[in-house]
C-alpha cells in the first residue's frame, strides 16, 4: 500500500529532529491511556519526555491518532489521552481497523513496534512489556512476536509481575530477542529489583549497548534487542508485597471473568489499589529511568554512525 494512504503524521518537533538526522526515542502510549489512571498518567508523560530530553533526545509519543498514525502528539491529542476520552488499546492486530474506523488509538508495546517500523525509529522506552500470563486461559500477548520481528532496542524494567516471568524469558530466548541487563545480572520483576531469573548477558554502558546493537544488525538480524534495568532502588517494591498484590488481582480477574485485552489493565489498576500508590511511584519511576537510558543509547548511536 503506498505511504500516500497511510499519510503518517509527525508534530513540528519530530519532524526536526527526524530533518537534521537527530537522536529520538519512541514511547508508547498506551501506558497513558490504560495503564496508569490520572493524574498518574500525566506525571508519567511529563517525566518520560523530560527525560529523553535531557538526555539529549527527541521523544515521540506514538498513537493512532483520529486515524492517523502519529508520531509525536500535539498538545490538545495529548489531552485527550490522558483523559482517556474515547480512547482505545490497539495492539499490533488492532491498527489497520483503528486507523479505517477514525479512531483514536493508544498503542500497546506491539503496536509501538509496529508504528517504529513505518517510521524507521530504532529506540524505544517502555516500563514492562506484555508476555505470557499466568494460569489457563492461555494468554500471551503479542509484544512477544511483534519483538521477534522488529528491530528496535526496546527498553524496559522486564515484564509485569503479574506475568509468568520464567515463561516469558523462555519464550523470548525461543523467538531469537537478546534480552541484556543494565546495571542487573537478573531479570527485573518490574515493580521489583530481583526475580532470581539470570540473564545471559549484561551491558552496563549506553556505549556498549549501540555496539552490540550494531552487531545484531550488521548480522541481519531483524528481531528487537531488549535492555532491561531495575526499577530505581528507592522507589522499588518488596517482593512479598508485590506477590500478594498480583494474587489478589488475579483472584478478582478471574472472579470477574475478565478476558482478552482487558486483562493487562484491569490487572494494572487492581495492583495500584492494592499497594496503596507504592506500585504507581515505582512505575512513575522506572518509566523515567527507562526514557533517560533509552535517550543516552539513542545519543550513543548517533556518536557511532
Ligand atoms: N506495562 C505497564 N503498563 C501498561 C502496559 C505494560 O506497566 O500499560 C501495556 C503495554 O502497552 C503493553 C500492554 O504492551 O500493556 C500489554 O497488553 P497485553 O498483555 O494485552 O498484550
Ligand atoms: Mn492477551
Amino acid at each position: 500500500m503506498p505511504e500516500s494512504f497511510l499519510r503518517p503524521r509527525s508534530t513540528r518537533v519530530v519532524h526536526a529532529a527526524r530533518e537534521r538526522g537527530g537522536a529520538v526515542v519512541a514511547l508508547e502510549s498506551s501506558v497513558l491511556a490504560q495503564g496508569l489512571l490520572p493524574p498518574h498518567n500525566r506525571e508519567a508523560a511529563h517525566r518520560m519526555v523530560s527525560a529523553v530530553e535531557q538526555a539529549g533526545a527527541t521523544p515521540v509519543i506514538t498513537a493512532i491518532v483520529r486515524g492517523v498514525p502519529a508520531f509525536g502528539l500535539e498538545a490538545d491529542d495529548l489531552e485527550r489521552f490522558l483523559a482517556r476520552d474515547g480512547v482505545r488499546k490497539v495492539s499490533a492486530r488492532d491498527l489497520g481497523v483503528a486507523m479505517a474506523e477514525g479512531a483514536d488509538g493508544a498503542t500497546t508495546v506491539a503496536a509501538t513496534l509496529a508504528l517504529c517500523a513505518l517510521g524507521g525509529l530504532d529506540v524505544f522506552a517502555t516500563g514492562g512489556i506484555g508476555g505470557v500470563h499466568r494460569d489457563a486461559p492461555f494468554d500471551e500477548s503479542a509484544d512477544l512476536v511483534e519483538l521477534a520481528r522488529t528491530p528496535v532496542i526496546v527498553v524496559c524494567a522486564g515484564a509485569k509481575s503479574i506475568l509468568d516471568l520464567p515463561a516469558t524469558l523462555e519464550r523470548l530466548e525461543t523467538l531469537g530477542v537478546p534480552v541484556v541487563g543494565c546495571g542487573t545480572d537478573e531479570l527485573p520483576g518490574f515493580f521489583t529489583v530481583s526475580t532470581g531469573l539470570r540473564l545471559t548477558a549484561r551491558l552496563d554502558t549506553p556505549a556498549a549497548i549501540a555496539a552490540a546493537w550494531r552487531a545484531h544488525r550488521a548480522l541481519g538480524r531483524t528481531s528487537a534487542m531488549l535492555v532491561v534495568q531495575p526499577p530505581p532502588v528507592d522507589e522499588a517494591v518488596p517482593a512479598a508485597i508485590v506477590e500478594e498484590a498480583t494474587q489478589a488481582a488475579l483472584a478478582a480477574a478471574t472472579a470477574a471473568g475478565i478476558r482478552g485485552a482487558a486483562v493487562t489493565p484491569f490487572l494494572l489498576g487492581e495492583i495500584q489499589q492494592r499497594t496503596s500508590g507504592r506500585s504507581v511511584r515505582a512505575n512513575l519511576a522506572l518509566l523515567e529511568a527507562n526514557a533517560r537510558l533509552a535517550g543516552q543509547i539513542a545519543t550513543a548511536l548517533q556518536v557511532a554512525r
